[in-house]
């Protein structure tokens, strides 16, 4: 597919395409492709080829949707999300590599993260998607205004009070990253650490750096998803052990909206559920709808 003379949109979404992880991502994207396509004789090939492709993804989405494949293990989209933004070489682009596995573009010239780049990572049994960005000023703001967690990446303490209004406006938390702390002395890292805590004391800050410790790098991903405020659910089917991935829902949601989640609508036909785990009395307990829930419980529902 020729790109080349198409609009900026086209070609953002175009990339965004084949960086998609889901199908649903893979849809809105082709969706502003065919509506940046330029409706000329010359693009009707294409038109058609991108038509095609949208048609076949919305089909399999839909078939995914009605055998319950897509649905029921953990999170979607929007549940946990965090963004990286910085300066350009701050070591975003590394970060999200360390997190996710995957392969940005690293390099020591400047700017070579052109558009966001989609991961994911566990933290212990859920996926935090995690989102690579342009560096400051080519920022995606409306990424950045939108996301749950920002990953404010530095290796200078400047650069708080130079971008500090532009992660300000969104409703986003803040978790500082002092990076490239291998090239700090003990010293240097003391009087970083009494600036970030006197001076930034509303962000979590954490120091790290292209080699971290299995240590640090789980600091890093604690504290990345304890700005959610979510909690994780397993559940069960009686007689059977617990799902190995938890559904995430928003804190203090009672069995009744995990029920809603599960059996969407067929909560009507439960009989009995109990409970296991922080917020029961005993490993078992037999519990009403309107019980609340804490992290990391396992429900049972049973049907009539
Ligand atoms: N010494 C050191 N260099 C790093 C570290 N993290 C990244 N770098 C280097 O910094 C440069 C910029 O990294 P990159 O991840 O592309 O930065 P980005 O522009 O913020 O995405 C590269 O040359 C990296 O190898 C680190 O923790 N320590
Ligand atoms: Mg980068």
């Amino acid at each position: 597919m020729a790109s080349t003379n198409q609009s900026p949109f086209y070609r953002r979404a175009e990339q965004e395409f084949h960086e998609a992880t889901t199908d649903e991502q893979r849809i809105t994207c082709l969706e502003i492709m065919i509506k940046e396509c330029p409706k000329h004789k010359s693009s009707e090939n294409m038109l058609r080829n991108l038509t095609t492709r949208l048609k076949k993804l919305k089909s399999n989405l839909l078939k995914q949707k009605k055998s319950g494949k897509s649905s029921r293990q953990g999170i979607k989209k929007a549940d946990m999300q965090c963004v990286l933004a910085g300066f350009t070489n701050a070591g975003k682009s590394t970060i999200f590599k360390t997190l996710t596995n995957l392969n940005p573009k690293i390099s020591p010239h400047q700017f070579t993260t052109h558009g966001p780049q989609l991961g994911t990572f566990k933290f212990e049994d859920v996926s935090i998607q995690i989102i690579d960005t342009p560096s400051f000023p080519n920022h995606d703001k409306s990424l950045i205004n939108s996301t749950d967690t920002i990953l404010f990446v530095i290796d200078d303490i400047k650069q708080i009070k130079q971008a500090e209004q532009e992660f300000n406006q969104g409703k986003a938390k803040t978790i500082i990253i002092f990076n490239k702390e291998d090239l700090l002395s003990e010293n240097e890292k003391r009087k970083i650490e009494a600036t970030l805590k006197s001076k930034y004391k509303k962000y979590n800050y954490i120091l790290f750096s292209q080699t971290p410790t299995e240590t640090k790098l789980d600091e890093l991903r604690q504290k990345i998803f304890a700005t959610f405020p979510v909690m994780r659910i397993y559940t069960k089917e009686p007689k059977k052990s617990p799902s190995k991935e938890p559904m995430t829902l928003k804190q203090n949601s009672t069995l009744k909206e995990a029920a809603e989640k599960i059996l969407k609508g067929m909560s009507k036909k439960i009989k009995r559920t109990r409970v296991w785990g922080p917020s029961s009395k005993f490993g078992g307990q037999t519990i009403g709808l309107d019980h609340i829930l804490k992290d990391k419980d396992t429900i049972e529902f049973q049907t009539k």
